[in-house]
């Protein structure tokens, strides 16, 4: 590494030669995919955005600069830029670098991300805050052409084109999101570069290319073919005349000393807000010769000469996204009122299987959960039998869509909420532990856990099928291996399952803990503690009776969950204890998460970090039983059934 070994700083860098930069960017790039190779990683999505960070570092005066990412996946390189170089193998382990951005990992992240289409906002909030106090600095965001298009980057372009405040926009567009983008915005721009017809806008395309502040005269001599001329007249044309943005582009987002003028240029307009459109590769450099940018955006360990994955030897139970898809296609085949949805996650939420399958009932809307949500409410009152599959972390966003779109009026859409529970890696912007929370508080919905993939199968058949609002969450992974061949059967609503019957203590699990809390009670067992465990299988509505049944009859009670304790199922099962008059008369212990940040790191670890495991649920349960109150005489009525 000639230039990298010496750059500990975006000062370091810029003290070289624009003319040295691409070899820079070079360096970067082979650092990101030895190591990527090694750890695994957002590999494809870094890899498209290594100029774009050199020449950010370069022309602007960072930390000073505010340099805002949106997403924070693609950001390897500037990581690496950075002084993060020799920790960029630890990332998204245990006490390692985060995966995406966070404020209190460098005063170079200035905002904390994850989920997507944030950039715009913030920087616009910097921007207005900057001028308020009198400063002097610039605010750049980078972003993506699919988080773009997300609503809240729309909304704050509405906004900064209204406010005229001084802010750089750096799009990255790829053409990708994680799936190839979707939607209007993103045709556009893919029209704008591959037009073919042009007879239509002949007329003022010289025109439109000088009004392009600094660039125009240039861009006009520069435009080699009528599809550049098409390009840079089009895109100002919605821009600057309809939005109040300036533009600067099209332009080669792998050729750095480019980006550094454009840049450049950027830094000179002082009245407005400005969007720099580059263009990039997602995977740009990475070695398997084969385009699969879609199998690039993220990966696991590679061979770094063929850029193929090691395989593993070891066969897996399918996992809990795959049945999800599997299942959709079976009910689907049945029912024609089922619909598909998901939001810019087709392979993350096993919607692809879908897509493929039925790509008339099946959509992808891109990111726009919130959208997606009254999407599904507005199909529901058709008599359509919608199913939005969304992330746990992801369906937060449209907290308000599910409460007054949805539930209100009680509407038949089911949420699958993939990634429920401690993700691992992606950290605490992607875990799933709010979603019983922010879900149980208002009327009408449905909400289940399944035990094992089986149950999912069953779970969301009842939720499609169920005249209101339905939410299923399960986890991240493998399913347990067990029998899926038979066909989806319906549930009964708010009933638990008994898995094993006890007299001292009722363990009450809430989806795949389950498996946990089973075990334990085997462990209990030997130490002469007679425990219960119960499939919990609804948080809403409870099985009130079975668990009042069991909370007269044991000296214990606990619940278990992989959520956060507040407002969870816990809560759900305390606050029936209370009505009943039950909470004064009875040992009662909640296990979860509590109110503290979830790292990244391995689930497994991390879950027994919280006692959410065999050892864990065991050990609280036999300190507990060690002081909980005699045996209750009342004798129960209906445990097994
Ligand atoms: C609200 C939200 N929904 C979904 C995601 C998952 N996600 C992460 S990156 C990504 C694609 C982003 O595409 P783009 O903005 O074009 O950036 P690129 O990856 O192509 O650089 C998606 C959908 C997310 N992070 N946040």
């Amino acid at each position: 590494m000639k230039f990298l070994s010496e750059i500990n700083s975006p000062a370091d860098l810029r003290q070289l030669r624009v003319d040295d930069l691409q070899e820079v960017a070079d360096e970067v790039r082979q650092y990101i995919i030895d190591t990527c190779s090694r750890v695994g990683g957002h590999t494809g999505a870094s890899l498209g955005a290594v100029e774009l960070a050199v020449a950010m570092h370069y022309v602007f005066d960072t930390p000073r600069d505010r340099l805002v990412w949106d997403v924070g996946h693609q950001a390897y390189a500037h990581k690496i830029l950075t002084g993060r170089r020799d920790q960029l193998h630890t990332i998204k382990q245990y006490g390692g670098l985060s995966g995406f951005l966070r404020r209190d990992e460098s005063e170079y992240d200035t905002f904390g991300a994850g989920h997507a289409s944030t950039s715009l906002s913030a920087a616009l909030g910097m921007a207005v805050a900057r001028d308020a106090k009198g400063e002097d600095f610039h605010v750049v965001a980078l972003i993506g052409d699919s988080s773009v298009a997300g609503g809240m980057a729309m909304e704050a372009i509405n906004q900064a084109g209204h406010l005229k405040s001084r802010l750089i926009v750096l799009l990255n567009d790829n053409e990708m999101s994680i799936a190839p983008a979707v939607g209007a915005l993103s045709g556009y721009l893919n029209r704008i570069k591959d037009a073919q017809s042009y007879h239509h806008l002949k007329e003022g395309i010289g025109d439109a290319l000088e009004s392009v502040p600094h660039f125009g005269e240039r861009l006009r001599r520069a435009a080699k073919s009528v599809k550049d001329a098409i390009a840079a007249a089009v895109l100002p044309g919605a821009l600057v005349n309809e939005l109040g943005f300036k533009y600067i582009g099209y332009i080669d987002g792998h050729n750095v000393p480019m980006l550094v003028h454009a840049l450049e240029e950027a830094k000179k307009i002082d009245d407005g807000p400005v969007i720099v459109h580059a263009l990039t590769t997602k995977g740009k450099g990475f070695p398997n010769p084969e385009k699969n940018y879609y199998a690039y955006h993220a990966t696991g360990p590679f061979d770094p000469r063929t850029g193929l994955p090691y395989k593993s030897s070891k066969v897996l139970p399918p996992t809990y996204t795959q049945v999800f898809g599997a299942t959709m296609c079976e009910l689907m085949e049945k029912d024609p009122a089922i619909i598909a949805l998901t939001a810019a996650m087709p392979d993350g939420t096993g919607v692809d299987q879908v897509l493929e399958r039925f790509p008339e009932r099946a959509f992808d809307v891109g990111i726009a959960e919130q959208h997606a949500v009254t999407f599904c409410a507005g199909m529901a009152c058709e008599g359509a039998k919608p199913v939005a599959a969304i992330y746990s972390t992801f369906l937060q966003r449209a907290f308000d869509q599910v409460i007054h779109d949805v539930c209100l009026q009680d509407l038949n859409v089911t949420f699958a909420m993939d990634r429920a529970g401690i993700v691992g890696a992606d950290g605490p912007t992607h875990h799933g532990l709010l979603d019983i929370a922010y879900l149980r508080g208002y009327p009408n919905i449905v909400l289940m856990a399944p035990k094992d993939e089986a149950e999912l199968r069953d779970m969301l058949f009842t939720a499609i099928e169920h005249p209101g609002p339905a939410a299923v969450r399960y986890p991240r992974g493998n399913g347990m291996g067990v029998d899926i061949s038979g066909p989806p059967q319906l549930i009964e609503v708010g009933r638990g399952e008994v898995l094993r019957d006890g007299s001292d203590a009722a363990i009450f699990a809430y989806g795949t803990l389950v498996h946990e809390a089973l075990e334990a009670a085997g462990r209990l067992q030997t130490s002469g503690i007679d425990a219960a465990v119960i499939n919990a299988r609804f948080a809403k509505p409870l099985d009130a009776e079975l668990i009042l049944d069991y909370a007269r009859t044991c000296s214990l009670i606990v619940t278990v969950e992989e959520a956060y304790l507040a407002g969870g199922f816990g809560s759900a099962v305390l606050e029936l204890l209370e009505q009943n008059g039950l909470s004064d008369k009875i040992k009662f212990i909640r296990m979860g998460v509590p109110d503290e940040i979830v790292t990244h790191g391995d689930p497994r670890m991390l879950l027994a970090s919280y006692g959410l495991d065999a050892d864990g649920i065991a050990g609280r349960v036999s300190a507990a039983m060690a002081d909980a109150p005699s045996a209750r005489k009342a004798t129960r009525i209906k445990a097994v059934k």
